[in-house]
C-alpha cells in the first residue's frame, strides 16, 4: 500500500491552490514541533519531566514541567522559519514577538501547548492545540489588537494528541485530515482522509460534577439524556470524559457524540472554563468542517468576536443534531 506522508498531503494540497507555500512550510514546522514534544511526553518520568513547574501561567495555574517545555518547543520552532508575524500561546501573558534577527511573514499563530495538563502525571492521553490567522496587512508590527479576529478568519487549525498512538490532525478549510506518526519513520503518515462526524450518535461529554452549576438549557439536555429509553430521547446514552479535550474532540470526530464545556456558575465570572483563541476556535473549525456544530448555547463559537487574547467561552460541540438540540433549549429558556 503507497502510503502519503503529511509533507506529500501538503505539497499536493499546495498544487491543488488550497494554501500557499509560505502555510504549507508554517504547518510542516508545526507538526515538527508536535512530534518533538510527542518524544518529551512519552519519556514520562524516564526523564524527570512529571510534577509541577514551580511555576504560574497567566491564568495563574500552576505550570507543568511538560507545560512549560512544549511551549519552548513551540515558540523556538517557529520563531525563525519567516513565516509568522507573531505568536500567542495560553502559557504566556502577551503577544510573543519574532526576535529582530529573524525575518516575519504574514500569518500568526496560536497554540495551547499542553492541553488536558492534569492528565500528565496519571500517564493519560494530552494534546496540543493550535489555530492559524492573517496578519492583518494593515498592521506594520504585531499586537494584541491584530489578534482581535473571530474564528471564522483562521485559515488553518489542528491538534495533536498524544495517545497510544500521537496523531495530527489539520484542516485548511478543505475536511479534516488525520495523520499517525510512526514512530521508527519519524513521519506523520495519512491515516483518515475527510473525518466525518456521524449524525446518529448516542454518546455525552461533561463534566458531571459540574452539574449543579449549569444553566437550566444544559441541566434539561443532560437530565433528558440521562433519563434514557424512559425518557423523552427514548434510547439509552453512555457518557465519557477524559479531561482531556483533544482527546474528548477527537473521540467525536470519530464516532460522534457531544461534548460540552458549558457555561456555569464557577466559572461564569472569567466567562466560560475553556480558550476562546487556544482551545475552542480550532475545535470549533475542526468540528465544522467535520460536518458537526459548535455553539457557546446563545452563539456560534467561530463568530465570537474576541476583545482579549486569553478569553473564554463556553464550549458545546459535535453532533450537529445535538448541538441544535441544546441551542433550541437555550433560545427557549
Ligand atoms: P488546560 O488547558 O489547563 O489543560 O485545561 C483545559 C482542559 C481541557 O482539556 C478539558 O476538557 C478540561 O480542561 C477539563 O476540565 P475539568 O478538570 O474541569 O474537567
Ligand atoms: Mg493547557
Amino acid at each position: 500500500m503507497r502510503r502519503v506522508t503529511l509533507t506529500q498531503f501538503l505539497i499536493e494540497q499546495q498544487r491543488a491552490g488550497r494554501m500557499t507555500a509560505d502555510l504549507r512550510l508554517l504547518l510542516e514546522v508545526v507538526a515538527r514541533a508536535a512530534k518533538a514534544i510527542s518524544v518529551n511526553v512519552s519519556k514520562g518520568a524516564l526523564a524527570g519531566l512529571l510534577g509541577e513547574a514551580g511555576t504560574d501561567n497567566v491564568q495563574g495555574e500552576a505550570q507543568k514541567k511538560l507545560d512549560v517545555i512544549a511551549n519552548e518547543i513551540l515558540l523556538q520552532a517557529n520563531e525563525w522559519g519567516g513565516h509568522l508575524a507573531a505568536m500567542a500561546s495560553e502559557e504566556v501573558e502577551t503577544v510573543h514577538q519574532i526576535p529582530f534577527d529573524y525575518p516575519t511573514g504574514g500569518f500568526l499563530l496560536l497554540f495551547d501547548p499542553l492541553d488536558g495538563s492534569s492528565n500528565i502525571d496519571v500517564n493519560i492521553s494530552v494534546g496540543m492545540i493550535f489555530s492559524v490567522l492573517r496578519m492583518p496587512p494593515s498592521e506594520q508590527r504585531a499586537t494584541e489588537e491584530s489578534f482581535m479576529q473571530p474564528g471564522r478568519e483562521q485559515v488553518a487549525a489542528g491538534y495533536a494528541l498524544f495517545g497510544p498512538s500521537t496523531m495530527f490532525v489539520l484542516t485548511i478549510g478543505h475536511g479534516v485530515h488525520a495523520f499517525t506518526l510512526d514512530r521508527e519513520m519519524g513521519s506523520f503518515i495519512y491515516t483518515q482522509p475527510f473525518m466525518t462526524i456521524p449524525e446518529e450518535t448516542r454518546e455525552f461529554a461533561i463534566n458531571a460534577s459540574n452539574a449543579r452549576f449549569w444553566e437550566k438549557p444544559v441541566q434539561r439536555y443532560i437530565d433528558e439524556l440521562q433519563q434514557g429509553k424512559a425518557g423523552p430521547r427514548g434510547v439509552d446514552f453512555n457518557m465519557r470524559w477524559v479531561a482531556s479535550m483533544v482527546a474528548d474532540v477527537h473521540r467525536v470526530l470519530t464516532r460522534g457524540g457531544i461534548f460540552m464545556y458549558p457555561m456555569d456558575e464557577k466559572c461564569r465570572h472569567q466567562g466560560g472554563k475553556l480558550r476562546l483563541m487556544y482551545e475552542a476556535n480550532p475545535m470549533a473549525m475542526l468540528v465544522e468542517q467535520a460536518g458537526g456544530a459548535a455553539s457557546t448555547g446563545r452563539e456560534r463559537i467561530l463568530d465570537v468576536q474576541p476583545h482579549k487574547l486569553h478569553q473564554r467561552v463556553p464550549v458545546i460541540l459535535g453532533s450537529r443534531a445535538e448541538v441544535e438540540r441544546v441551542n433550541d433549549y437555550y433560545r427557549e429558556a
